[in-house]
């Protein structure tokens, strides 16, 4: 049996290598949690429900700020893999809360490493760390792997520092450790104030009349999106290799943000025009305007490939989100009443 540790498995992301990891059977899954007043796990609610799984699937407390509940976890675990998912994902709120994003999606890399690097002294051990294409920032398309990094936010600047420690920790102490660079993903679990799924459930609740407008900052942005599901499986597949090293994942493509709100208003035949809003307040202080990926060395060298296109992703978004709102709808009219609505961010 394999362990496997994920940090921010709560997560988009933690949830779906969740899903994955279990579905095979040589896996135990632990997962990080922080403590919060209310639980956030609805993403890892129907795992923890399955009996199948009560043997193979475990919970800690802890947290990237707090290195000795990092150290207690490998010594409890003695996981085989370890995914750092967790961080504070949203590149807005990092001009908000730039040290806090630099302590957590940065030095907090480096407290994982440490206490990784210890447990690598008894026993093997593998790491991935969760890079990410706002690394490129302002770098011009396409972004190869040989492309110089330009970061635009303190989210990018805290990303491209777990990157060089997981690099250089490899290369000072030998251990297996890989710095997926992965460019934007998404899906039905995406976090409700990113902008594709701010616009999937904006769009479904006004085709439920359950909102008027939607209100959105920069369209021009261009993103190369792919399916959250599809991306896991490369993350698996860089801690399978031989040999550690660090891989672009994108799917070589690039729509920009108001192509999305076409795709996404058209499947409900609304015209887009009609309901979206702009405010400044949802512009950032410096924007990463083109991404573009890409994929060619994990294509080649770890043979994945991607199985849910543009046209896919938003179709499962548009399927999930209007039954949502539906459900929201028919409990209006049920109790008389407003309930509460999904929060659509002021991000
Ligand atoms: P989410 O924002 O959905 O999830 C982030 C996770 O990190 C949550 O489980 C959250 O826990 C946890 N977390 C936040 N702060 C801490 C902390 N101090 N200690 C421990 N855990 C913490 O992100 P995604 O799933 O979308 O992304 C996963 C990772 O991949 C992130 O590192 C992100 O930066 C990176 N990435 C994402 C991309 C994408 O397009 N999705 C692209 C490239 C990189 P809680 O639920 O308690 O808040
Ligand atoms: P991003 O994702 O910043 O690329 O980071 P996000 O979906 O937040 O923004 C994408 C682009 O859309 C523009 N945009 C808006 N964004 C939001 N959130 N809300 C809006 O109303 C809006 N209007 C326009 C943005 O300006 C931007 O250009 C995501 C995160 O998951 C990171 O953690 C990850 O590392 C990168 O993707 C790759």
């Amino acid at each position: 049996m394999k362990h496997a540790l994920i940090t921010g498995i709560t997560g988009q992301d933690g949830s779906y290598l969740a899903d994955f990891l279990l579905g095979k059977p040589d896996y135990t899954v632990h997962g990080l949690v922080r403590r919060t007043s209310t639980l956030n796990r609805s993403r890892i609610d129907h795992i923890a429900r399955n009996p199948d799984f009560r043997d193979r699937f475990h919970l800690h407390y802890a947290d990237l700020g707090d290195a000795s509940s990092l150290s207690g976890l490998m010594e409890t675990i003695r996981p085989d893999e370890v995914y750092n998912l967790g961080a504070q994902s949203h590149v807005r709120v990092s001009f908000d809360q730039p040290i806090y994003t630099a302590d957590v999606v940065g030095v907090g890399t480096l407290r994982l490493l440490e206490a990784v690097r210890q447990l690598a002294r008894s026993q093997p051990v593998r790491f991935y760390q969760a890079s990410s294409s706002e690394m490129f920032g302002s770098a011009p398309p396409p972004q190869t792997m040989e492309t110089p990094f330009h970061p635009r936010s303190p989210y990018a600047c805290a990303k491209l520092y777990g990157h060089w420690q997981t690099i250089n920790y490899r290369e000072a102490y030998g251990l297996f450790a890989c710095s997926g660079i992965l460019f934007n993903h998404e899906s039905p679990r995406r976090g409700e104030s990113f902008v594709t799924r701010k616009i999937t459930l904006g769009a479904t609740r006004i085709k439920e009349g359950l909102q008027k407008t939607l209100v959105m900052g920069n369209l021009d942005a261009k993103r190369d999106w792919g399916f959250a599901g599809d991306y896991v499986k490369a993350m698996w597949l860089m801690l399978q290799q031989e040999t550690p090293d660090d891989y672009i994942v994108a799917m070589g493509v690039t729509h920009s943000v108001r192509e999305f709100l076409e795709k996404t208003f058209s499947q409900l035949d609304l015209d887009y025009n009609d309901f979206v809003e702009f405010d400044e307040r949802y512009m950032r202080p410096s924007e990463v305007d083109v991404l573009l990926g890409d994929p060619s060395k994990a294509r080649k060298n770890l043979g994945w490939e991607p199985e849910v296109d543009l046209d896919g992703l938003v179709k499962m978004m548009v399927e999930n989100d209007l039954e949502l709102a539906r459900r929201e709808k028919f409990a209006q009219g049920y109790k008389g009443t407003s309930i509460s609505t999904p929060h659509l961010g002021r991000l």
